[in-house]
């Protein structure tokens, strides 16, 4: 067995904050280096972001920032994402960190010693978006796709590196590791591009000084790619651990999108071996998630289909939007988000089957056996008792199989025998009628012992998938240590654990979703547009597309008494403002509306600073459905005057009680 697993994902370009999409990357790697800790392996978790681009430069101008300022900014709202996401990475490495500076020098400093970086003009295309060096081809089926202003036209005095020196090494390396990229789908799109024949590539940039600099060329700097790809050596602790690098490197997976497999499996393993450094072990290629059939990225994202990846997580659980990705989209396909699909599986799978089965089992041994459930003498005793112990036998072995094969959404499956297999001895032996007849107790003691035992089976073998929900099925069974960081060996034997003690009764693990208190549109939870009133002519853009209707002050038909009486407006007091990374235009107020906190996210932040606002009295529609703006929940929307001039807060003209009701 492999002691040691190293993991890394892509790390992102910071010009906007994650989305689905790239959510979807880290939590397939989240859950592959959750499984190998389980088998009791040294996990190195590897993320970050990829600070040198272009992209950077311009936003962080059209912003009035530094690069560096920008950046900083950004990476901190990556980090927060992906903490909310439960995300288990050891090591979060940007760009932008001195260690990596030192590993980049050095790889550079050994291949051009060495002959493999070269000097010579560069005349070609460069696309923006991608941060690539284009074909005339691929520039021209931009140009046909209406992208035009993605691409400029570079002619400058470059550096190059030798990849065609290592075409006979990869082809070799291809041909002696079947398994180097997978699916193999995509290990034969690169090998048909590799049939073609390498070309050296272009490794810096001129005119800029975001980036590194060359150490030969100080002028320049290095190409953002060329730059990204040695992350990988360099959270291995390569300039600042030699140590930890001997025991890290080389990668066993490095976990990427489909669309940029050529770098990693063609680029990357070729500047390995110019540096004399082992391959990594696998290069696995996900597909990506669209909303509603829809590509994300982030430069939409910020004003068009931004699908926050905590949009689903905040309102239905982190936990529930990781099972969904990576149960319903095969791992190594394209896949799609719907909030149907969402929460259909929602509330079929989590909240109708593993939910229910917890549900059912807890408040069985909660009032009928004090909250115990032994050991029976006879366990498996029983032709349903064999079955079902058998179900968790192979679910379990199936599980291993499955996640040890990259292919999550059948170790998921795998599991889900088991789910069904015990809702299912649920129906067969009816405990709730064991319960009523004196000799049936004791058969009622096998039944419960069974199912909890089924329940903590099911808790370790999903803990990669859903950790927190996980440990609260571990709990809620009275059992001891964290399912999070427990190996899957401490299932032991079918009947390892003597007796389950101190199950109380408990609330529902999924509980079913409330549809009805959220108006999904399937764009996106329809968050009640910013409540800033519109100023003339612009509202309608700053109400974003997609969204119902564009604010108008045209006078609106008259509504009933009835109407009026379905609005709970109240009167709250602002106790903290901030600004929401990311979002200008957005503040995060928190309220008293008497004496319950709440939080709601409003876009007065180009009209109020944050300070000047704790303690004003406002009014707020306090019975609004809650909605997620910028992956904030807001619970409610306040009231705010436009005359042109600006917006103006309505506000009582003296100090009231916070919750007063206003009518
Ligand atoms: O490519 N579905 O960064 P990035 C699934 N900085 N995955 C998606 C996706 C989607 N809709 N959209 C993007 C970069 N991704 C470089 C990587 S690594 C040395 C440098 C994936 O922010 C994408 O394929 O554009 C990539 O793996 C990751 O998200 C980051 O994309």
């Amino acid at each position: 067995m492999n002691a040691r697993y190293y993991v890394t994902t892509a790390i992102d370009y910071v010009n906007n904050l994650p989305h689905l999409g790239t959510a979807y990357e880290k939590i397939g790697a989240d859950c592959f280096a959750r499984w190998h800790r389980q088998k009791g392996e040294a996990v190195t978790f590897l993320m970050g972001t990829d600070e040198h681009s272009q992209k950077v430069v311009d936003k962080a101008r059209e912003a009035g920032q530094t690069p560096k300022a920008f950046c900083d900014r950004l990476a901190q709202g990556f980090e927060e994402i992906w903490r909310e996401l439960d995300l288990s990475y050891d090591v979060f490495l940007r760009t932008t960190e001195p260690r990596h500076f030192a590993t980049v020098k050095s790889f550079l400093e050994k291949l051009h010693a060495q002959g493999d970086i070269y000097p010579s003009l560069y005349k070609g295309y460069y696309d923006v978006a991608s941060e690539s060096f284009i074909t005339e081809r691929e520039r021209d089926e931009l140009v046909a796709k209406g992208e035009a202003e993605r691409v400029s036209w570079v002619e400058e005095e470059s550096w190059f590196f030798k990849l065609s020196k290592y075409q006979g090494a990869l082809e070799r390396h291809f041909a002696s590791h079947p398994d180097f990229v997978e699916p193999a789908h995509w290990a034969n799109e690169v090998r048909n591009v590799l049939a073609g024949g390498l070309l050296d590539v272009c490794i810096s940039r001129r005119g800029t000084t975001w980036g590194i600099p060359l150490p030969f060329d100080p002028a320049v700097v290095t190409y953002v790619w060329f730059d990204a790809l040695i992350n990988y050596v360099t959270g291995a602790g390569y300039a600042d651990d030699r140590d930890r690098f001997a025991r890290t490197w080389p990668a066993d997976c490095h976990v990427i999108g489909k669309d940029i497999s050529r770098f990693h499996c063609l680029v990357w393993p070729a500047m390995l071996l110019a540096a004399g450094l082992e391959l990594p072990r696998k290069v696995l290629v996900h597909g990506f998630v669209y909303f509603k059939g829809k590509k994300i990225s982030k430069s939409e994202g910020a004003n068009k289909i931004y699908l926050g990846p905590l949009d689903a997580a905040r309102l239905f659980g982190t936990d529930a939007l990781r099972y969904f990705l990576l149960r319903h989209v095969t791992y190594g396909q394209d896949g799609n988000f719907t909030w149907a699909l969402f929460l259909d599986h929602y509330d079929a799978e989590l909240a109708n089957e593993l939910g229910n089965l917890v549900s059912r089992v807890r408040p069985l041994i909660a009032k009928e056996q004090a909250g115990r459930a032994d050991r029976p003498a006879d366990l498996e005793g029983d032709a349903l008792d064999r079955a079902l112990a058998e179900a968790a036998r192979s679910a379990r072995a199936e599980c291993a199989r499955r996640f040890d094969a990259y292919e999550p959404h059948r170790a998921i499956e795998a599991a889900w025998e088991l789910v069904q297999a015990a809702n299912r001895y649920v129906d067969q032996t009816q405990p709730w009628h064991l319960a009523r007849e004196a000799s049936s107790r004791a058969r009622l003691g096998v039944v419960l012992y069974q199912l909890a035992e089924a329940t903590r089976w099911l808790a370790l073998l999903l803990a990669p998938v859903i950790p927190g929900k996980a440990q609260e099925i571990w709990a809620a069974l009275g059992l001891a240590g964290d399912a999070r960081s427990l190996p899957i060996a401490t299932l032991g034997q079918w009947g390892a654990v003597e007796a389950f003690v101190g199950i109380v009764r408990g609330g529902a693990i999924f509980p079913r979703a409330d549809r009805a208190s959220i108006a999904f549109d399937d764009e996106g939870p329809s968050a009640p547009a910013e409540p800033v009133p519109a100023t003339k002519g612009g509202g309608a853009k700053a109400a974003g597309k997609g969204k119902p209707k564009a604010k108008s002050d045209a006078p609106l038909p008259p509504i009933s008494v009835d109407d009026v009486g379905k609005l709970e407006l109240r009167v709250a007091t602002i106790t903290a403002a901030h600004k929401i990374e990311g979002a200008d235009k957005l503040l995060r107020l928190e309220l008293d509306v008497g004496g319950t906190p709440r939080q709601i996210v409003s876009g007065i932040a180009q009209h109020y600073a944050p300070e000047a606002l704790v303690g004003a009295q406002i009014v707020v529609i306090a019975n609004l459905a809650p909605a997620v703006l910028r992956g904030v929940e807001s619970q409610g929307m306040l009231l705010a005057a436009d005359d042109g001039t600006g917006v103006v807060l309505v506000q009582p003209a003296r100090a009231v009680a916070s919750g007063a009701r206003v009518r």
